[in-house]
């Protein structure tokens, strides 16, 4: 099971899937060999009826579809979409969090705004005070007027405004700077459809658009209104892995995205009745632990457990342990639903955008929040009796983890806690005891050994002196593999950052949250140029991205605003385009000349890591820095 997964508790219950023939996402990948060429490469379309059209990559065939549209022009529609797909998720997860701003603020269902000045500070940014507004007023204001941008027709998305001047300008002179939130989405759609937009540099431009207005927009949006309501999470301790599920209690897990449906789940959990009812039933509590996105955002804010990332979904339900799964939206494989059967486990669908055939379905309605999460714990609870001791197998693996960095606590960390600054942090860059930093982010996949292509990134760049920020299911895999403490530090990191990480006892990978908070690390980012003395732009800085087991469209999405925003970002995997030489191209150089970013494509992550080096030291060069302090250490 090693060739599958780098992790002792997924190769476990690998194993016993295997034994109990129990079908996972690694054997139906193994089902789908050879995965379609045509595909992978970006050269097919079904886009009209005229249609399925192939492109022959060979030359032989036809080069072009029955309306005569191109490879160039297959492969860039093809990635539109994907940019779009993946900025409606994050922007539509947006849209659900305003909603949910705007109950609060009408007093409707059991949401509170737990960081008031949080709420001010952001309001302000929308025009609205003055202060002497009551935080419900503001926040109806504030409500309305985000609501007011995913519509918008002309015009500019207020959180633009927080890139360094210099971006700003250069999306208006691009004509890329967004405008509404669905509007990019939907001229997409329009501009992909059969004979409109047929020049793919034309079509990735509006990609870039499109994707701005995820990490600028729908992305920072759903982070800036779940720290409002939820609380602005500050560094704290917890547990991650399959061992997190305990024999002796109702154990309820927890799947997707939106911490609207998950916090509500926290509350429920604790309530006295409901402990007193699990006890009745012969458990010993409530346990409550996460998969993916939504167990990072309760991990943040409350410290829940976290049971596995994207991969480990199917294999907590094999440890016949799981009373109840809940699922809301995105990223749920929709094998769960016959898996489940093979157990006990009740697994319960909540949101009306995504039901499953023969699954439960409790609709979660804010109005009634707390009602529906008690009711579903309830069921879990109900179901702790089904459960067969007899086919428990719970892996004993679990780590300890640091996690809840956001741009608010990364600032009073490195600045100390009276001296509130970035100063340190870009200090610590000019003077080269941090060569650069690198956000590592995304899925798994199970065409790459599960959590290998995040933990050898990381630990490539960890010795040669870069600070990583983590997110997602990355986040995740990087807590299994023991980078999110402290003492990590001492394992893993180069002298200089070392140094940084024992002066103010931080892990060298700082945990920032779900697939939408790595709108964090475009804040984090603009606060740096801001502090100084790094440049005047994004694309100036020693900093990259990766996606190192890329699967997701949001993925997609990720990537393009980070390249619009001017940083280097690395995927293992080629996006399907490799069918257009010119599409790879402008992908993988020229964009670098328009937006100052670019994308690199290399599976093997510690080649990958050598070429986020040379990035960082080009950029430090160009910027005059001086060497980095420590000598680079290769694998
Ligand atoms: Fe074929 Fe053109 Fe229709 Fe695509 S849009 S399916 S290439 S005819
Ligand atoms: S959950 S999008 S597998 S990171 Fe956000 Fe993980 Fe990727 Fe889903």
């Amino acid at each position: 099971m090693k060739e599958r997964s780098v992790d002792r508790a997924t190769q476990e219950m690998l194993q016993r899937a295997k034994s109990e023939r129990l079908e996972t996402a690694w054997d139906r990948w193994e089902l789908q060999q050879p995965q379609c060429g045509f595909g992978q490469l970006g050269l097919c379309c079904r886009i009209c009826n005229m249609g399925p059209c192939r492109i022959d990559p060979f030359g032989r065939g036809p080069q072009r579809g029955v309306c005569g549209a191109d490879a160039d022009t297959f492969t860039a529609r093809h990635l539109g979409r994907m940019i779009a797909a993946g900025t409606a998720a994050h922007s539509d997860h947006g849209r659900d969090v305003a909603h949910t701003l705007l109950m609060a603020a009408e007093g409707k269902g059991g949401y509170q705004i737990k960081d008031p000045q949080k709420l001010r500070r952001v309001a302000a940014e929308f025009g609205i005070g003055p202060d002497t507004q009551s935080d419900a007023e503001i926040a109806k204001s504030l409500a309305e007027k985000i609501l007011a941008e995913f519509g918008q027709q002309e015009g500019e998305l207020t959180f633009t405004h927080r890139a360094p001047k210099a971006r700003q300008e250069l999306w208006r002179k691009l004509g890329i700077m967004p405008r509404g939130i669905d509007r990019e989405v939907v001229e997409m759609m329009h501009r992909t459809t059969m004979g409109v937009d047929t020049d793919y540099y034309n079509i990735i431009l509006h990609g870039l658009r499109t994707a701005l207005a995820d990490g600028w927009g729908g992305s920072m949006i759903s982070t800036e209104l779940q720290d409002i309501l939820f609380g602005t999470p500050t560094p704290l301790r917890a547990r991650v892995n399959l061992g997190v599920l305990k024999k002796d209690e109702v154990n309820v897990v927890v799947h997707g995205h939106e911490p609207i449906l998950s916090e509500m789940l926290v509350a429920a959990s604790r309530d006295s009745e409901l402990q007193q009812l699990a006890r009745q039933k012969g458990a010993k509590g409530i346990n409550l632990a996460g998969i993916c996105c939504t167990a990072n955002e309760i991990l943040m804010r409350h410290g829940i457990p976290i049971a596995g990332n994207f991969l480990q979904q199917e294999l907590a339900l094999a440890t016949g342990a799981v009373d109840a799964m809940i699922v809301d939206v995105q990223c749920i494989m929709p094998a769960l639903s016959s898996l489940a059967q093979c157990f006990h486990t009740k697994l319960i669908a909540t949101s009306p955008k995504a039901k499953f055939p023969n699954t439960e379905f409790i609709e979660f309605r804010e109005e009634r929040a707390l009602e529906v999460a008690k009711e579903i714990i309830r069921r879990a609870i109900e179901n702790f009796p089904n459960r067969d001791p007899r086919r428990v197998q719970i892996p004993n693996e679990s780590m300890d983890l640091i996690a809840g960095f956001t741009s608010e606590s990364v600032f009073r960390f490195l600045g100390g806690r009276y001296r509130a600054t970035y100063r340190p942090l870009n200090d610590a860059i000019i003077d080269g005891r941090l060569r650069g930093a690198v956000g590592i982010v995304g899925c798994n996949n199970p065409n790459t050994p599960h959590d290998w292509g995040h933990i050898e990134l990381t630990k490539e760049l960890l010795k040669n002196d870069v600070l990583i920020v983590a997110s997602g299911c990355s986040a995740i895999a990087d807590a299994k593999g023991g980078f999110l403490r402290p003492e990590a530090a001492f394992e893993y990191a180069g002298p200089g950052l070392r140094e940084i990480c024992e002066a103010v006892g931080i892990p060298p990978v700082l945990h920032v949250g779900a697939c939408v908070d790595n709108s964090r690390i475009l804040i984090t980012l603009a606060e740096i140029v801001s502090e100084g003395g790094l440049g005047e732009d994004f694309s100036k800085l020693p900093v990259a991205g990766s996606a190192p087991e890329w699967m997701s469209e949001k993925a997609v999405a990720i990537g393009f605003y980070f390249v619009a925003s001017g940083a280097l970002v690395h995927f293992n995997t080629p996006f399907p385009t490799l069918g257009s030489p010119r599409m790879h191209k402008l992908l993988t150089e020229d964009l670098e000349k328009i937006v100052g970013g670019k994308f690199l494509f290399e599976p093997d992550p510690r080649k990958a890591a050598r070429a986020i080096l040379a990035h960082l030291d080009r950029k430090r060069a160009e910027l005059k820095l001086r060497e980095p302090m420590y000598t680079p250490v290769y694998a």
